[in-house]
């Protein structure tokens, strides 16, 4: 708790902090809701505690994210009433810096709580997932002409499906924690699917599918939606903003929002594709980015759906046999669980993907 402390007696100064409250939404930061209160006004904020094992450097991260929200600024209505809520606003030290560094290794930030939204884990009514469709595709097109080479790779080859496949490889071979004799059939179902895993990169090399500027992260819960009205407000989670494919945002959306269960569930028989929550992104995303990308990189969206998924099923497994040290988990065999959800899920998304292809061919 000492460390957080700091924290915030780093970026706020003259006030009190009334409460400090663990957000656990996250499998890689640690997040804070912080409410303070100075000059007899009460504020809340959200502080979060970089992972650094995952991030190498912060520095080069807050830059990035950074350069993303004044190039997205630039582009809202400054008259919109919802102006103030519709990008994070980070908090700057006295110093003017954007990170504090705490004696243990860690590396924290700060913004602005957005009020009257929510982070949703769960789909409660199938109008969200349209309009995170639409949020997370405004933001797309929002991106189209940020100059891509300004930015830096947070995570090097984050979802080049290639360069993991080897790290998997090699994580099998070596196998840290002694797992690798136990998750055979695991091991088999990627081996299987090696092709898979070159598809996009390949056609990236190639030329026949243009780099973007893309958010790499577009969970369900990394775009707030107006707890009044519905709609979407803001999307966070900047730390992955870097150069790759439009087919990462659709596909990894899919992936997690079109799921009829969560992303670890242990029982299988719950894991499906819920076509109408895919059509509902699907529409919502292709509204907002038809104009800005191509109509051959919306046609192969689902594509994004399928190598996401399997990016995801040789991650967790990647994980487990490495011993559990990239993603937080809730128990030993956490990673395992996934890993099998995941394999569930890319079965669901190959069973149904001539109609994903058909619907998408549709909104063309
Ligand atoms: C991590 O921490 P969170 O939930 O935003 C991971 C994503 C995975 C996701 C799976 C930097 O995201 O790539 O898709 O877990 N983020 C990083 O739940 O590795
Ligand atoms: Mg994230």
């Amino acid at each position: 708790m000492k460390s957080i402390e700091n924290a915030i007696n780093y970026f706020l100064s003259g006030g009190e902090i009334l409460a400090v409250e663990e957000i656990s939404a996250g499998n890689i930061n640690s997040t804070y809701k912080v409410v303070y209160s100075a000059d007899g006004k009460k504020s809340a904020y959200v502080f979060q505690r970089i992972n650094t094992y995952v991030f190498k450097n912060p520095e080069q991260l807050m830059d990035n994210v950074v350069r993303v929200i004044t190039h997205i600024d630039g582009k809202l209505d400054k008259n919109d009433p919802d102006y103030d809520r519709r990008l994070l606003r980070f908090i700057r030290s006295p110093e003017g810096g954007y990170l504090y560094s705490d004696n243990e290794g860690g590396s924290w930030r700060a913004y602005v709580f957005v009020d009257g939204v929510t982070a949703h884990n769960f789909i409660s009514d199938p109008k969200m997932f349209y309009e995170a469709g639409r949020g997370f595709g405004e933001f797309q097109r929002q991106l189209f002409d940020f100059p891509a080479d300004e930015l830096y790779e947070t995570i090097p080859n984050f979802h080049n499906t290639k360069s993991r496949y080897g790290d998997f490889l090699a994580a099998v071979k070596e196998d840290k924690a002694g797992r690798a004799e136990s998750v055979k059939a695991e091991i088999d179902f990627l081996v299987e699917r090696k092709d898979m895993m070159s598809a996009i990169v390949d056609m990236l090399e190639s030329g026949e599918l243009p780099v973007r500027v893309t958010h790499n992260d577009t969970k369900l819960n990394n775009v707030l939606l107006d707890d009044k009205s519905g709609k979407a407000i803001c999307v966070i989670d900047l730390d992955t903003v870097m150069p790759g494919s439009s087919l990462y945002d659709y596909g990894d959306a899919i992936r997690y929002g079109a799921n009829t269960a969560a992303e670890d569930e242990a029982d299988l028989s719950k894991i499906k594709v819920d076509m109408e929550l895919f059509k509902l992104f699907t529409k919502g995303f292709v509204e907002e980015t038809s104009s800005s990308l191509e109509k051959n990189e919306i046609r192969h969206f689902p594509l994004g759906a399928k190598v996401m998924t399997c990016e995801l099923v040789m991650r967790f497994l990647t994980d487990y046999l490495n011993g559990d040290v990239y993603f937080k988990i809730a128990d030993p065999e956490h990673n395992l669980r996934r890993t099998r959800a995941q394999m569930k899920l890319l079965c669901e998304i190959e069973a149904n993907y001539d109609e994903m292809m058909s619907f998408v061919e549709s909104m063309l």
